[in-house]
């Protein structure tokens, strides 16, 4: 960790862990973990990003209007908070993702702060040039995050014991992982 340097924490939200709607297998695992990044990139001074999954009640994104999910991380709700033990501070940068009524949003470059501002530009507009990046779920949101953020021109560090898949196909989270790495994401873990 050093200057320049941002942590992302992905979709750390009620639907995606235990007792949700759409629950990863050991999602609640991360949170630990993630809290302790979250500590020392503060003590560190260094910016702190969370995206969430944020849906309308009526998306193609969910099974029940042609997607392949179930209802899951809708506005407002329950299962779209954050995970309760998630000490996000409060100066943390929320990215809100999948908004729109026909998209899945996977990317938390496609998402956009409360004022309207894509995640790029917050992460230039602060001087970020690395990002790392944990969360939920390793197959999806972290992926195409993590790709995007490559394609954006940042170096990505994968906290591969801060992440978990959804697997719906076994293995689905180990070729993402290959996937991100092929891209250019250094994997790290906790020291
Ligand atoms: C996600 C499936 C559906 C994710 C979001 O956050 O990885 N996965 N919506
Ligand atoms: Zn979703």
């Amino acid at each position: 960790m050093q200057r320049k340097d941002a942590l992302v924490v992905i979709d750390v939200q009620n639907d995606f862990c235990s007792g949700g709607s759409l629950a990863v297998t050991d999602g609640d695992k991360v949170v630990p973990v993630l809290n302790r990044y979250i500590e020392r990139f503060k003590a560190a001074n260094l910016p702190i990003l969370a995206t969430r999954d944020w849906h309308p009640e009526k998306t193609s994104h969910f099974k029940v209007y042609g997607g392949v999910w179930p209802v899951h991380c809708v506005q407002g709700t329950k299962g779209a908070e954050f995970h309760p033990d998630l000490r996000l501070p409060s100066e943390a940068v929320i990215v809100s993702a999948g908004m729109g009524a026909d998209e899945d949003g996977y990317s938390g470059f496609q998402g956009r702060n409360h004022r309207g501002v894509k995640l790029s530009d917050l992460l230039r507009g602060m001087g970020v040039e690395r990002i790392f990046v944990g969360g939920l779920a390793t197959d999806y949101c972290v992926k195409h995050t993590v790709l995007d953020g490559l394609k954006e021109g940042f170096k990505v560090v994968l906290l591969e014991d801060a992440i978990r898949g959804v697997d719906l196909q076994p293995g689905d989270s180990e070729r993402a992982i290959a996937e991100m790495v092929r891209a250019g994401a250094e994997r790290s873990r906790e020291t």
